[in-house]
């Protein structure tokens, strides 16, 4: 009887063990930027993604303070069109890098609240598959940008450096 709780409390001692996995947890994002383009023509997201997890990652998207709409786009740019269509994840394979980048994955926003102008610091929260949600920094540069156009800045990967108990994703608030 007694050796039975024992084994009982043990069992429940293990257990978070087991879901310590959260994506968040283990993506470092760098060289995030935005390309904004002009009128009311939607910004684009590009970044890189790096799984330091033993388990794939998926990311299905972002929320935004300053769009009221992002999407996660994949572009196919065969024969030198431009075509674009949603896609519900980009995997990021297990200690492995995906990038979201022109031409390929991206997000697409639209419906800014106020105008985005180059040089703002646009907070996009990162969404996973396993539900699990990262807050990052996105660059905003200019329509003829290639690329973040600076060194990374730490600040860009804020909800990764809360600690060793960033892998909870139970956190909702900001
Ligand atoms: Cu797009």
């Amino acid at each position: 009887m007694k050796a039975m709780s024992i084994a009982l409390l043990l069992g429940a001692a293990l257990l978070p063990g087991v879901t310590c996995a959260a994506s968040a947890a283990n993506v470092r994002v760098s060289h995030a930027w935005l390309r904004i383009l002009p009128g009311d023509l939607p910004a684009a997201g590009y970044a890189t993604l790096q799984n330091l997890g033993k388990q794939p990652a998926a990311l299905t998207g972002a929320r935004s303070t300053r769009y009221a709409d992002v999407m996660l786009h994949l572009s196919s740019g065969a024969g030198g069109t431009n075509r674009m269509h949603m896609v519900n994840t980009m995997p990021i394979p297990a200690q492995d890098t995906a990038q979201l980048a022109p031409g390929s994955y991206h997000l697409m926003l639209t419906k800014p609240a106020h105008p985005v102008t180059p040089g703002d610091h646009v907070p996009l929260t990162l969404t996973f598959a396993d539900g699990s949600t990262l807050r990052t920094t996105f660059i905003a540069r200019p329509a003829n940008a290639i690329d973040a156009g600076e060194p990374e800045s730490p600040a860009s990967n804020s909800a990764a450096t809360d600690g060793p108990t960033a892998h909870d994703h139970t956190h909702g608030g900001r």
